[in-house]
């Protein structure tokens, strides 16, 4: 079942020439996701020959296959981890019962409207991303921003798969709707707010992948957890795939810090301006893209308070990243203290899981900020520390929608927020000084000024390598 059978029009494990109408329908989506590919995808370099890696299996263990491929000729396909035997729901109101491998009809339209808002967020990150390959600032982050492209191409497969075998002719709509809205588009913009935000700049490429993928992965977690058993399955699959991408963000992000503590040190300066006119990022220029990054994907895990999380949990749709590590899988009898601008709150823990996994996402967010500050402190420049914002700042969704809250979270005067914002947040001057910085370095082993080159190359290749093949 491992093996990804690639002989086939469709690379798949799921035994796709046995399904000959699945086969088909999808047979034709496929040339309209190659058009959407061509048109949407990144721009002027689908004939480059790009270091990528393939999936050769779905074992956790030696799944990939590196080699020189052009991007229209990835082999997207349809990879789910291998069954569970005797798999059992395990959290919800149904805990105990066996996993569906069917849709059950009551919870068809909140299961298609999961996946849908998932797989939306696949193609958007694409299009978010496609002017960036004209300001790599090396062949390793071109070839590392185009891995993650295709394996969000594939993302999207993974869940029009989904809409496709299990949702009729409504799923068939919902795989073509996919394709029609695109990111920033006023008329069809993508779901989540996060997808629409312009990713212009690399800069902004490293934030996105640390924040913004960190919360695919747990909202892949949680589905990972689903009832529903081809969903768990290809979350499960699309998590391995995952983790390179947040990689891209942590070791983009250290790879700045590291940068600017050796302008730092070559200046003898912590001088923001000084640091800017040596053609760096300044810390605190830095801490506000966390700063806008961080706000804007906390907003990915919807209100504190959800009837609609609750539903989801108590039916076995989607359970808590990592569902093991609690005790309690049922939290029929269990409350949270939610805090609001109005004081505390307690409330059904229910109610209360779209808090509860933000929570555990900040945490693991954490985790590279300890990294950077390490070196930070190294340096002998403990003082600019580099920070989370607080869950309370600049959200747009939930009981802190558009209050007046600083990062640390204390709530001011709305006049004094609005007019410090821009110094949390970057301002248009900020953006147009990391936009003169994006010039493009393709000669290999070369590195922009701005960030220091990476540890080591990919597949135990040199950094020097020429990963990306520019013809
Ligand atoms: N923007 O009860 P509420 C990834 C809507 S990233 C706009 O507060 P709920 C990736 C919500 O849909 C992971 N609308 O929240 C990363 C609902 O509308 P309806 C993507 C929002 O439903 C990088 C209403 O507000 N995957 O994979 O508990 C690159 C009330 O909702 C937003 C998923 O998100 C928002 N930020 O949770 C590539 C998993 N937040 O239904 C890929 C699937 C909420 O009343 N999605 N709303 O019309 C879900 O699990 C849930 O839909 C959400 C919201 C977590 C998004």
């Amino acid at each position: 079942m491992s093996g990804i059978n690639y002989s086939e029009k469709i690379p798949n494990n799921v035994d796709l020439v046995g399904d000959r109408t699945l086969q088909r329908a999808l047979e034709h989506w496929q040339p309209k996701f190659l058009d959407w590919w061509r048109g949407m995808g990144p721009t002027d370099f689908q004939s480059a020959d790009v270091y990528l890696r393939t999936a050769v299996s779905v074992d956790s263990d030696g799944w990939a296959q590196y080699g020189a491929v052009k991007m229209p000729d990835y082999r997207w396909g349809i990879f789910l981890a291998d069954p569970v035997a005797d798999r059992r729901i395990g959290f919800g109101d149904q805990m105990g019962q066996p996993a569906w491998q069917q849709v059950p009809g009551e919870y068809r339209s909140t299961l298609r409207r999961l996946i849908v808002t998932q797989g939306d967020t696949e193609p958007a990150s694409v299009e978010q991303q496609r002017l960036l390959g004209h300001t790599c600032p090396s062949l390793y982050d071109l070839r590392n921003l185009f891995q993650v492209n295709v394996e969000e191409g594939r993302h999207l497969w993974a869940m029009v798969y989904l809409l496709h075998a299990y949702f009729g002719r409504d799923g068939r709509e919902e795989a073509e709707e996919l394709l029609q809205r695109h990111s920033g588009d006023a008329d069809k913009p993508r779901i989540l707010t996060t997808f629409n935000e312009p990713i212009s700049d690399w800069l902004s490429f490293y934030c996105f992948t640390y924040f913004t993928d960190r919360d695919g992965k747990y909202q892949l977690k949680s589905l990972a957890e689903s009832a529903f058993d081809p969903l768990s399955r290809t979350c499960r699959f699309m998590l391995t795939e995952e983790a390179h991408h947040m990689f891209v963000g942590e070791t983009g992000i250290g790879r700045v810090v590291k940068r600017t503590l050796e302008v730092m040190k070559e200046l003898g300066t912590d001088d923001p301006a000084k640091i800017r006119a040596a053609g760096a990022v300044d810390l605190p220029l830095l801490q506000k893209y966390l700063n806008f990054w961080c706000s804007s994907s906390l907003d990915l895990f919807g209100s504190e308070q959800s009837s609609n999380s609750a539903a989801n949990f108590a039916n076995g749709l989607k359970g808590r990243p990592d569902e093991a590590q609690y005790e309690d899988h049922v939290l029929r009898s269990s409350s949270f203290k939610l805090s609001t601008p109005g004081g505390g709150e307690e409330i059904p823990m229910l109610n209360a899981l779209n808090e509860v996994m933000r929570e555990s996402y900040l945490k693991d967010c954490e985790i590279g900020l300890k990294r950077w500050n390490r070196a930070i402190e190294r340096a002998g420049h403990a003082g600019l520390a580099l920070r989370l914002p607080s869950t309370r700042f600049r959200r747009s969704i939930g009981a802190w929608l558009d209050q007046p809250v600083d990062p640390s979270g204390k709530l001011l005067e709305r006049s004094s927020y609005e007019k410090k914002l821009l110094d949390w947040i970057p301002s248009e001057s900020d953006r147009a000084f990391v936009r003169s910085l994006m010039q493009r370095v393709v000669e290999p082993g070369k590195m922009a000024g701005w960030v220091a080159p990476p540890e080591r190359g990919i597949n135990n290749q040199p950094v020097g390598y020429e990963y990306v093949k520019l013809h």
